[in-house]
């Protein structure tokens, strides 16, 4: 403009004139050029998707009621197997530690787990009272257990041969459990999954994506589990990517926290994904945000020789105060090298199923609160009822802050014996024990109220 001014004031000197047609047409022409790369550009990116800035389209969230669906089933088995089993270290994290990095990465030579039956695992789950089941498709080792095309690491090299993911979604889908895939984006094995080579991370995603592309199509996950999230190499823009690619192949797929850059246990803007992860150890009571612990049966995520087995105290315990902070319960077991699970550990899953058999209904479809659940006690609320789970007796008596805006009409055990209790707004409940609890695991006392307990606020303590 400023450019154009001073040649109108100058224009008796036809050299300026000339100077100006000369100078706006190559403006002209840069701009087109400015216009068409930067277009072509744009249309590549979005082609590729290999650009991504700026913030996510809300409409590429999950469907409210598909997260609801999946935080009504409270209870998953998660799974963590894979070559490492022939050693009994831990997956990924032993790479270069207990088990020397060729020595590792050779182990799938010989992993061949011949006595591996998708229908026994998902029956085990099943039986338990497990609804969903999620399998390390990958984990930081970067094996395969399903037959990529896009990594010769996998399990169609070794001597099994099988396709092991495919089994379990077959498994799955007969004896009606959601299955899910659990996904790292942290690969230790996989040469470009470095900050050293710039470049190569791009290279990586797209791997990623390829893989993703196979499991999603062939697979069909209800939901995907991704981890690894925290390490330097992994960038939000990754995260953001990954998410809306993984959304246009399937805009149902639920999606864990660990995609994008935020923390496990929050959500923040940076947040990629529909709940929260905490892990080996039960998250907090949350109405707002959905979430799901992870914890261990033993203490290793893969199979371990004489890993030590928490009681069945504590796995009731750790479900019913997960169900309490109205969140689920992803439970871990690592198969042994031959394919099976541990006697001792089905055993221990059984009689979480046979204690789900009988209390299923105080889980199942509940919702946390309105306590938040702690040593002595934890509820869960369904339409009128809350389900008062009772550990310890203490002194025979047990005192409840007062529930805001419900009275309580009656107060009994599961099996129906009758509870005293007085209730007063500002002191709170007061309900009589009796010497003998029915149930030494946890005693379900409920609650019936005057009103739907559901949409309580929380009650303090
Ligand atoms: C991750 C995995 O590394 C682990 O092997 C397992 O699969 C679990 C479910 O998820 O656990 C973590 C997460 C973060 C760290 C370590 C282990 N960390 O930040 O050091």
């Amino acid at each position: 403009m400023k450019f154009f001014l001073i040649n109108t004031k100058s224009h008796q000197f036809g050299v300026c004139e000339y100077k100006y047609a000369v100078w706006n047409y190559l403006m002209k022409l840069a701009c087109s050029v400015f216009f068409i790369l930067t277009w072509s550009m744009s249309a590549n990116a979005q082609n590729l998707n290999t650009v991504n800035s700026g913030l996510l389209d809300p409409g590429s969230k999950t469907p409210k009621m598909i997260v609801d669906d999946f935080m009504d089933k409270r209870f998953g088995m998660f799974i963590h197997f894979g070559p490492v089993s022939l050693r009994g270290t831990e997956i990924g994290w032993s790479r270069g530690n207990e088990v020397p990095t060729l020595e590792y990465d050779n182990l799938y030579k010989e992993f061949n787990p011949q006595l591996f039956n998708a229908d026994q695992w998902v029956k085990i789950a099943k039986d338990s009272g497990m609804k969903y089941l999620v399998i390390t498709a990958k984990h930081h080792d970067g094996f395969c257990l399903w037959p990529t095309a896009f990594s010769d690491y996998n399990i169609k090299n070794s001597p099994f041969k099988r396709d092991i993911v495919e089994e379990l979604s077959i498994a799955c889908q007969k004896q009606g459990l959601a299955f899910c895939i659990y996904f790292t984006v942290a690969d230790w094995h996989d040469p470009n999954y470095t900050q050293d080579q710039p470049g190569n991370m791009d290279r990586f995603v797209l791997t990623m994506k390829n893989e993703l592309k196979e499991v999603i199509t062939r697979y069909k996950p209800y939901m995907l589990w991704f981890d690894g999230n925290w390490e330097k190499q992994w960038k939000q823009e990754y995260g953001n990517e990954l998410y809306q690619f993984i959304k246009s192949l399937d805009k149902n797929v639920i999606v864990n926290n660990r995609l994008g850059k935020g923390e496990h246990t929050s959500f923040s803007p940076e947040s990629v994904g529909d709940y929260l992860t905490p892990e080996q150890k039960i998250g907090e009571l949350n109405m707002v945000d959905p979430w799901e612990s992870c914890i261990t049966i033993c203490n290793q995520w893969a199979w371990k020789p004489n890993d030590k087995m928490k009681p069945l105290k504590e796995c009731i315990q750790t479900l019913v105060k997960t169900a309490g902070g109205n969140g689920n319960l992803l439970f871990n077991v690592g198969p042994m090298m031959d394919g099976r699970i541990e006697a001792r550990q089905v055993e221990r899953l059984k009689e979480m199923g046979t204690w789900l058999t009988k209390y299923g209904r105080t889980i199942y479809g509940t919702k946390g609160g309105p306590y938040k659940p702690n040593n002595t006690y934890a509820t869960t609320r369904k339409g009128n009822l809350i389900y008062l789970h009772v550990f310890e007796r203490n002194q025979g008596r047990l005192i409840l802050p007062a529930l805001i805006g419900a009275k309580i009409k009656k107060a009994y055990f599961f099996d129906g014996q009758v509870v005293a209790f007085v209730q007063n707004k500002d002191f709170g409940v007061l309900l009589n024990l009796p010497q003998v609890f029915p149930d030494t695991i946890s005693s379900v006392i409920v609650l019936e109220l005057d009103k739907n307990a559901e949409n309580l606020s929380i009650a303090n303590d």
